[in-house]
């Protein structure tokens, strides 16, 4: 055989030809891989020396197309329930297109999931138009039925806000959840399931890991808080005793209890000063701590004309807060 004209290429020089996979488009790096529509083009090349001198032989090319795979994820982007309280609320999700082929997604956001205290009303799905990850009403695109996310490429993440209201039934420390669904427009079902020639150029959709459709959950629980006043006076007169005589000076103390769960928004306290009595100046205080008559920068004011106020701020249940001042019997 030393006469064959022909020497056989070794393995090793088959399987480093073959490894010459050659790509037509520049392919990015794809979560879900490379990109449907793809063409992967393979040609195998074989060396060798005929006695004569080096020939390369090729194979026939095999073109592959790359199918489309259709995939979603969807997460909850709040940090843990949404404390609120009766009146609008939004919930924040996550979606992300998985698949390596442009793809739209339909939402469907349940409210009634077992286990609620009680139901949101969903009044609308919206996408964060601007990016800014938070809604903004006007801005944001609110979806209309069927709700729908317009084509997606692959690997493209979208903000989405579910927008409830809160029923004015729904009482302090009581929750909800609300079960937000998205499926690829072209279909879903059990992974490997094909959609024939309805990927990109014609090819197969096929239903990737994720069944191509998904369910996320967004929680709410409900915070009241309650302000309770509870206003008491005690009394020193002239003598050392506590009758009510000219001259006796009242101490009010007035208790500001936010009691329940969540916060109460820019809670003032306010108190005219009593007829046939006046103002003690510098009296004013607010856990003891001495606040000046003027309208200042800290938190109190008091005069005789304008009686005293308070202002205690954003107070986060449960908290108290005590006022007190001096008032003389005229
Ligand atoms: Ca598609
Ligand atoms: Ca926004
Ligand atoms: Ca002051």
């Amino acid at each position: 055989m030393d006469n064959s004209p022909y020497t056989y290429p070794s393995l090793a020089m088959l399987v480093r030809s073959a490894l010459l996979v050659g790509i037509l488009a520049p392919v990015p790096a794809f979560a879900a891989g490379v990109t449907a529509g793809t063409l992967i083009e393979n040609t195998a090349v074989a060396s060798y020396d005929d006695g004569a001198g080096p020939r390369t032989i090729n194979s026939n090319t095999v073109t592959v197309r790359v199918d489309e795979l259709l995939d979603v994820t969807l997460t909850s982007q709040d940090s843990g329930p949404i404390n609120t309280r009766a009146g609008d609320a939004v919930l924040t999700f996550e979606l992300t297109n998985q698949g390596n082929g442009p793809e739209a997604f339909t939402l469907n956001a349940n409210p009634a999931v077992a286990g609620n205290d009680f139901d949101v009303v969903v009044r609308s799905i919206a996408i964060d138009s601007n990016g800014n990850g938070v809604y903004d009403a006007g801005i944001d695109a609110i979806l209309s039925a069927p709700q729908t996310t317009a084509i997606l490429a692959p690997d493209t993440v979208l903000t989405v806000f579910v927008l409830v209201t809160v029923p004015d039934a729904a009482s302090d420390t009581q929750t909800s959840a609300v079960d937000l669904t998205a499926e690829a427009v072209t279909g879903s079902g059990a992974p490997g399931t094909v959609f024939a020639g309805a990927g990109v150029d014609g090819g197969d959709a096929i239903v990737g890991t994720t069944g191509a459709q998904v369910n996320a959950r967004g929680q709410l629980v409900v915070g009241v808080a309650s302000v309770e006043l509870v206003k008491s006076v005690t009394l020193r007169d002239p003598f050392g005793g506590t009758s009510a005589v000219p001259g006796t000076i009242a101490t009010f103390t007035i208790l500001a209890r936010v009691s329940g769960s969540g916060v109460v928004n820019g809670l003032i306290v306010t108190d005219a000063i009593p007829e046939g009595t006046t103002y003690a100046p510098g009296t004013l205080a607010l856990d003891s701590a001495a606040l000046s008559d003027a309208e200042d920068g800290d938190a109190g004011a008091a005069s005789d004309a304008a009686g005293i106020a308070v202002n205690l701020g954003d107070v986060t249940a449960d908290a108290a807060a005590s006022v007190t001042f001096d008032v003389v019997i005229n």
